[in-house]
This record gives structure tokens, C-alpha cells and sequence, in this order.
């Protein structure tokens, strides 16, 4: 068995998390012995940058992390395939490609948006022959040990629990998101800290109003362009702070360091599952509210309170009224105590499991010879 070359193509349909998710998944392909050479196409180099500074918009390809970045531009360079191809979400690579890819014999991934479904345990790594004679595998991520498992990199809970141990580094990366001093310093004493990243419609007035009746004082950090309607600035004991994206590291510690995540779509929950704190999951609104099943299906594989599902529940309805209510109730002492340890627990368990990238670079051994 040889180490397997892998490609990974990602369109950016909207917002970040295609990319999220694409650029977490190549440099952890990249980092690990079993894999030659990890090469990324992307379409959208401006949404990337976002997310990863060091990526320079206008050169046409580059290496971060050991991962080649290429333009998939509308017309993209003829490249040679690698033995893998990972199609994220069906986004169907270049068909010159595809023609390419028959010639190379290439393994044909298709990397699938995340679900707590009881039905994609019976999809994942299902292979299926295509007409062109490439054999093609649909690869599920998961919460359970007969799927494809979620995006981890193998020292994150160390790192996150070193981290923690560190205030000095807490204060610094406060500082460099802009939060004025006296704030910076209120978190770290008693403050609480909340992350909020949700769709325009969450109902954010009623999180700002729970948290405002409550006695512990509120730092809300929202990154740019979030919950636009939210004014942002002091409201009685809570203070709402505009901050810039960061990098995904960045990103990550700010959840570690929360007391409350909210957060949407699918790589944010994920990584609000690894800092293991309460959270509100703001999830990715589709047609005929098929979102809401999904929602529904990842709070039964959850160990949280029914009042818990409640509340994520009207967080993804438009009562601002009725959050409040719910909210106002989970922060109380006793149901937020029992918050805080069942998000612990729920993250040890899930650190239990395979990770999404070890799991594929397994698929992939069994199936590709050098
Ligand atoms: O940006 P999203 O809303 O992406 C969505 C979802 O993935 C959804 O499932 C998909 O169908 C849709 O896009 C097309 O939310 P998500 O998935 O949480 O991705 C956000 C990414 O942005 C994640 O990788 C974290 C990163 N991020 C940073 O790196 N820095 C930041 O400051 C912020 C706010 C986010």
C-alpha cells in the first residue's frame, strides 16, 4: 500500500463554512505521515482570505501548511490528478478533469455536509460505480462510530486545555480583537463571556434582554457583519463588542474561552462541541424547514435537558420573547450548572471517536495502491 496523493476541490456556495471546513480537512491531510502531497482548488480566494490571512488573493497558486492552494479558476490549469479526489458537497470538479481523473484511475470522494440523521449510517463510504468506470464513495461526517466522524486534529484538546491554563494569552487575543481594556479586563475576572455567530434572523434581541436581566454582566463578541440589527455597544450590564474575523485559530480559542457559544452552520459547531460549553446552535436554514429534522436529530444523539432543546428550538425560531424566557431559565444556577457539565461531557465522549481525517486517510489506504 503506498501513501495516496489528495486533492480537494470546494466551491464556496456562501458564507465561510464550505471553506471552514475544506481548509481544516487539507492541513490536517497534510500534517499526517500516511499522505504524499495535499493540493486544495478553491474558487473563491477572497472568502478564503477571510479566514486565513496568510493566503494572498491575486497569486495564482501557494503553499500554507504544506498544502498547494490552487485557483479553480473558470479556467483552471491542467493539472494531473492525484490518487484521491475529494469533491466537498458535491461540487463537481472541472469535467477535463474528470476525463483525467479516468486515465489516473483516481479514488472519487464525495466529502457530504454534515447530519445527526439516523440514515447516513447506512450511506457512509457506500461506493457507486460511474458510467465514466470511476468509482465514486460518499463520505459521511458524523456523531457516531458508523460514520465518516467530525473534523479533530490529534492534539486539540491539550492545546485547548493548555491554552485555558494561560489567561496572559486569553487577555492578549482580547486585546487583538479590539476589546477596550476595562472590558478585557472584566472578562477576565468574574464577566461573562458569550460568542455570537448566527444568521441575520436569529433572534438576538432576546439573547441581549436574557442576558441584561441577568445579575453576572455580559461581554457579547460578534464578528463584523454578524447580526447586523443587533445594536452593538453597552445595554445595561452587557456590553456588545464588533470584532474582526480572525483566523481559524483564533476563532477556536475565542469559543474555548466563552462561557456561551453561539454559533451556525456546521464547522462552528463543530468546534464549539470541542470547547465543550454550553452553546446555541444557530443551524443553516434550508427549504420546507429540512434544517429543523437535522436540528431535531442532533438533539436527540445530544445529552441536553429537554428545556435545553427548547430553548435551541426557539433559538431558531423568530420569538424573541420566548428565547428570552428560555434563556433567562438556563442561565438560572442549577439548569446552567447541569448546561456546563452535560457540554463537557458531550465532548469527551465525542473525543472518543475517529476523526473525519483519519477515517478517510483508513478509506483511502484500503483502497489506493501506489
Ligand atoms: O459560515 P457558515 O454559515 O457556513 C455555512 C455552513 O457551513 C452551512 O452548513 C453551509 O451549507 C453553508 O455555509 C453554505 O458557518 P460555519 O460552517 O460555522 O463556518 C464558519 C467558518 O468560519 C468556520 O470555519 C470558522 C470560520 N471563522 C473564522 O475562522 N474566523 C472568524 O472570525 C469567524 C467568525 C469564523
Amino acid at each position: 500500500m503506498g501513501r495516496p496523493s489528495i486533492d480537494i476541490f470546494c466551491r464556496v456556495i456562501d458564507n465561510f463554512g464550505d471553506i471552514g471546513v475544506c481548509w481544516r480537512l487539507a492541513r490536517q491531510l497534510a500534517r499526517s505521515p500516511d499522505v504524499k502531497a495535499v493540493r486544495l482548488w478553491v474558487d473563491d480566494l477572497h472568502s478564503f482570505a477571510r479566514i486565513e490571512p496568510r493566503l494572498d488573493c491575486v497569486a495564482p497558486a501557494a503553499v500554507i501548511e504544506g498544502v498547494t492552494i490552487v485557483h479553480w479558476a473558470p479556467s483552471p490549469p491542467d493539472l494531473a490528478p492525484h490518487d484521491v479526489v475529494v469533491e466537498a458537497f458535491a461540487c463537481d470538479p472541472p469535467p477535463g478533469y474528470i476525463q483525467r481523473m479516468i486515465k489516473q484511475k483516481s479514488l472519487w470522494i464525495n466529502l457530504e455536509y454534515l447530519s445527526a440523521e439516523p440514515w447516513v449510517e447506512s450511506c457512509h463510504a457506500l461506493p457507486s460505480l460511474q458510467a465514466n468506470g470511476l468509482q465514486k464513495a460518499f463520505f459521511f461526517p458524523g456523531f457516531t462510530a458508523a460514520t465518516g466522524g467530525l473534523l479533530r486534529e490529534p492534539d486539540l484538546l491539550p492545546e485547548r486545555d493548555d491554552w485555558i491554563a494561560r489567561p496572559a494569552l486569553r487577555g492578549q487575543l482580547l486585546r487583538d480583537i479590539g476589546l477596550p481594556a476595562k472590558h478585557v479586563e472584566a472578562l477576565l475576572g468574574n464577566t461573562r463571556q458569550v460568542l455570537l455567530f448566527a444568521y441575520p434572523q436569529a433572534p438576538a434581541a432576546g439573547l441581549l434582554q436574557a442576558l441584561a436581566d441577568d445579575a453576572t454582566p455580559s461581554v457579547v463578541l460578534v464578528p463584523a457583519g454578524v447580526c447586523p440589527d443587533l445594536p452593538r455597544g453597552q445595554h445595561r450590564s452587557v456590553y456588545v463588542h464588533d470584532m474582526p474575523f480572525t483566523d481559524q485559530a483564533g476563532f477556536d480559542r475565542l469559543l474555548w474561552s466563552s462561557d456561551l457559544n453561539c454559533v451556525r452552520g456546521e464547522d462552528s459547531l463543530v468546534r464549539a462541541l470541542w470547547a465543550g460549553k454550553p452553546m446555541l446552535w444557530h443551524i443553516y436554514p434550508q427549504d420546507d424547514n429540512a434544517h429543523l429534522i437535522k436540528l431535531d436529530a442532533w438533539l436527540a444523539q445530544s445529552p441536553f435537558q429537554p428545556l435545553t432543546g427548547e430553548l435551541m428550538r426557539a433559538w431558531n425560531g423568530p420569538d424573541s420573547l420566548g428565547c428570552t424566557a428560555l434563556l433567562s431559565n438556563a442561565l438560572a444556577p442549577t439548569h446552567w450548572a447541569e448546561w456546563q457539565a452535560a457540554s463537557a461531557a458531550w465532548s469527551r465522549q465525542l473525543a472518543k471517536l475517529p476523526d473525519l481525517a483519519s477515517t478517510l486517510i483508513d478509506f483511502c489506504l484500503e483502497r489506493v495502491t501506489e
